[in-house]
């Protein structure tokens, strides 16, 4: 078994000394958080990205993302002390790194087939500069086997070295959430599988030096990829579940919040919520990495793709929800102006990739409705083909109607009856998260519906 060139048992050292030049390809959502933590740590981090725009800001010591706590300081931080560099250019970022991470997005198609050409991308150009005894690691979300049976042949056929024996390939697939990552990357474990365990090994005290997390070593890349689909599918089909309760409890004059919460009491019950639907660029698409392998082996995952179909139709039935309250307000949505209360796929984050709000608002438009948008995230901003508004108070003159699609923590003390003031009474409010009690909206005088609740 070839030994890696640098000793595991070396590693702590090295990194302290400086030693270790790190390449982070992508320096999206989590490679700049990656590349930040990773300089943090005393490696002397390149990171890769082909926006001219994120590597001029990235080298001026200025942080791109905004939602992600603490990342603007370790970024400007790691830039002074010279640890953090941006490039584009990948022959200075790759041909002396010691471990290469490929941070690159993986959606999917329209026909909902994986988009792996970021991949493929990053691994041509890695192939071209990767250095003899280095370790390529591979943090991006894919299907069981894509490491070994894409990325490997395409390392080999542009370096003309050998996988596992000139140098290492390691699936470590991020395990962070979009909002905390800077605290996720110092707390969830990571699960590592490379190709032969040696470069598993190094892989594995690197990130347990560096970022401080447990590394839970598994026997190879695809058992880390089917591990990482797994959780956020479990995730997914969990909603889906908590998605079609709500639709059979609204039917049976049941508040399914009640019902989750009470269900929370016993140990092993994982409270997930109903809601508007499921966005992100991360479960929406992961499904069909495991769909499309399935669909090419001939065993279609029924539950995972019925999953899809369940949380896809959320946002259609919050429409119906929206047309019912405003018939009890003796409206339609022909004519109503209609505010969309956050549009962000999730709390507290400035990201709308496959947010569920997106559908809705289309469908209103379609429906003949005055559509307007406040999110804390996105003030005066144009977002989804509308400007967002500077203040709820400014979107809530002469609403008919209110739509909570996301659950900022802005929208948790809401002022009703101030609300009920602005508004064209009588209006309607639509809470498709879960944020307000439906007897406080009635109470303000509004027709009230809720994803999953008594109306
Ligand atoms: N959602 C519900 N009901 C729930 C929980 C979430 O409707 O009970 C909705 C959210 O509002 C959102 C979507 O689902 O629209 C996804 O939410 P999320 O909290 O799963 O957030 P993501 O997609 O940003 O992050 C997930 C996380 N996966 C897991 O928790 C298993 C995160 O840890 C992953 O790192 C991330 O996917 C990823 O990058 O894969």
């Amino acid at each position: 078994m070839p030994r890696h060139p640098l000793d595991p048992e070396e590693i702590p050292t090295l990194l302290r000394r400086g030693k270790i030049r790190i390449a982070v390809i992508g320096l999206g959502r989590i490679g700049l958080p990656t590349a930040a933590a990773f300089a943090k740590a005393g490696a002397s981090v390149a990171g890769l990205d082909v926006k001219k725009d994120i590597v001029e800001e990235t080298n001026a010591g200025r942080c791109w993302l905004t939602d992600e706590l603490g990342l603007a300081d370790l970024v400007r931080d790691g830039v002074r002390l010279g640890n953090l560099r941006a490039t584009l250019d990948a022959e200075d970022a790759v041909a002396r790194a010691d471990f290469t991470i490929i941070c690159v997005p993986t959606p999917v198609y329209e026909t909902k087939n994986p988009d792996y050409s970021a991949v493929q991308k990053a691994s041509r150009t890695i192939g071209k500069y990767v250095k003899k005894g280095s370790v390529i690691i591979v943090e991006s979300t894919v299907g069981p086997g894509i490491v070994e049976n894409m990325v490997g042949p395409i390392l080999e056929s542009e370096s003309g070295m050998k996988v596992g024996k000139d140098f290492g390939l390691v699936a470590c697939p991020e395990r962070s959430d979009p909002g905390n990552i800077m605290q996720n990357m110092k707390s969830v474990p990571r699960i590592i599988g490379g190709i032969g365990p040696a470069w598993t090994d190094a892989t594995a005290v690197l990130y347990e030096t560096a970022l401080g997390v447990k590394a839970v070593r598994v026997s190879d890349p695809r058992t880390a990829n089917a591990a990482k689909l797994t959780e956020n599918l479990f995730r997914d089909v969990n909603i889906a579940l908590a998605n079609e309760f709500a639709l059979l409890f609204e039917e049976l004059g049941v508040d399914t919040i009640e019902v989750i919460k009470a269900c929370a009491s016993k140990y092993n019950f994982m409270p997930h919520y109903p809601g508007i639907g499921v966005g992100g660029p991360c479960l929406p698409a992961n499904s069909y990495y495991l769909i499309s392998e399935g669909i090419k082996s001939g065993n279609i995952p029924y539950l995972i793709r019925m999953a899809r179909e369940i949380n896809d139709r959320m946002p259609d039935h919050a429409v119906e929800l929206i047309e019912e309250a405003l018939n009890e307000a003796g409206k339609t949505v022909r004519g109503s102006k209609i505010v969309m209360m956050g549009v962000a796929y999730k709390p507290n984050i400035k990201d709308v990739q496959l947010t569920p709000a997106e559908r809705v608002i289309t469908r209103l438009k379609e429906m003949g409705a005055k559509v307007e948008i406040y999110d804390p995230m996105y003030k005066g901003e144009e977002v989804l083909g509308l400007r967002g508004k500077r203040s709820l108070e400014a979107a809530a003159r002469g609403a008919d109607c209110f739509v909570i699609a996301t659950a900022h923590d802005e929208f948790k003390g809401l002022d009703l009856d101030e609300l009920s003031k602005l508004a064209n009474m009588r209006a309607a409010f639509v809470d498709a998260r879960n944020v307000v009690s439906p007897t406080s909206v009635v109470r303000a005088g509004f027709a009230y519906r809720g994803v999953g609740r008594k109306p």
